[in-house]
């Protein structure tokens, strides 16, 4: 068994969790595998959502209100685009639009995004290894009552607002997982953790990569989600609402659902409490705890207490 912690990780909730654990874990035994399926071309710019929110958290740099982008972010290239008519319906602040400059220069030149994302990590201090889920392209497409939207359309543009209907990931046949991904779940990590991210657009086009499942399956380690979902709703985000229109239970038990077969355990709130005991007959241990990831201690303690629960499970 190795020392490394492998987490599967969206933008903000995730973001949370990964910066508990970074108090935890040392440096880069840390792997955060983050989705890219959200990912897109804007502006002539690669945009790579919950990679920026991982490293900003990170590196101690995230806007806590809003839950992406940076703090302390000034707005005047959004100004002047939209004072020139120019698309103003998804923001970049000025400080965040160095990094998807960086980032896309660097792409220009060839450099993967593995590559881009490490020498980003290395500019902001982090020390934990934070890799895209895959170095191929892999975009989100939500399928709503109005027809096929790109995720950043549907997210942003149109307020996540349409009825969901399902979801196809594009290009993800072809896709090959990151390898110090990969690798890392073959050293039988001590634990392989779910972060609370969207389980639908967060997590799924990272399990769906070609082997990942199997991957997980094959590590002799404990797989553990924390629920994103807390008595019934969701932290932030649309997961609770798409859970509703796919006619899912909107409840810590339509997440033990949803990746039944695949963990050990869940963590789940205390105000979910009296559903532990049906998760358990599911085949899945429960962990119960606070779960709302307010401020920097209850990320490291909510991170301590997912590590134990991993581990108590592996004995
Ligand atoms: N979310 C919004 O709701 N509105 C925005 O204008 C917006 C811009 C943006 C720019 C860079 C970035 O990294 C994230 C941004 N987000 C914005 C958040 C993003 O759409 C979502 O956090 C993720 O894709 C969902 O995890």
């Amino acid at each position: 068994m190795s020392k490394k912690v492998v987490t599967l990780s969206g933008g903000v909730g995730g973001a949370k969790l990964v910066q508990g654990l970074s108090h935890v874990v040392a440096g880069a035994d840390l792997i955060v595998a983050c989705n890219t399926g959200d990912d897109f071309d804007h502006l002539g710019l690669r945009v790579c959502p919950d990679i920026d929110s991982v490293l900003y958290a990170l590196g101690g740099l995230s806007d806590q209100e809003r839950g992406w982008g940076r703090r302390d972010e000034t707005w005047t290239f959004m100004a002047a685009l939209k004072g020139i008519g120019g698309p103003d319906w998804f923001n970049l602040g000025d400080g965040d639009l160095a990094t998807h400059v960086v980032r896309t220069d660097a792409l220009r030149q060839g450099k993967s995004l593995s590559d881009v994302t490490a020498a980003l990590a290395q500019g902001m201090g982090v020390k934990a290894n934070v890799l895209p889920m895959s170095d191929d392209p892999v975009a989100t497409i939500v399928q709503t009552e109005n027809g096929d939207l790109e995720f950043q359309q549907y997210f942003v543009g149109q307020q996540c607002k349409p009825e969901v209907t399902g979801f196809v990931f594009e290009n993800i046949a072809d896709a090959r997982p990151q390898a110090q991904i990969l690798a890392a779940l073959d050293s039988n990590p001590r634990a392989a953790i779910i972060a609370p991210s969207n389980p639908y657009v967060s997590v799924n086009p990272i399990l769906d990569l070609p082997g990942m499942r199997a991957a997980m399956a094959a590590s002799k380690s404990p797989i553990v989600a924390v629920s994103p979902i807390i008595g019934g709703q969701a932290v932030k985000g649309p997961a609770a609402k798409m859970m509703a229109e796919l006619g899912k239970d909107v409840s810590v038990l339509g997440i033990a659902q949803h990746y039944q077969g695949l963990i050990n355990g869940l963590v789940i709130d205390e105000q979910d409490a009296q559903l532990a005991q049906e998760i358990e007959g599911m085949g899945i241990a429960t962990c119960v705890t606070p779960t709302l990831m307010s401020d920097v201690q209850s990320k490291k303690i909510l991170a301590e207490v997912t590590l134990d629960f991993a581990e108590r499970l592996a004995t």
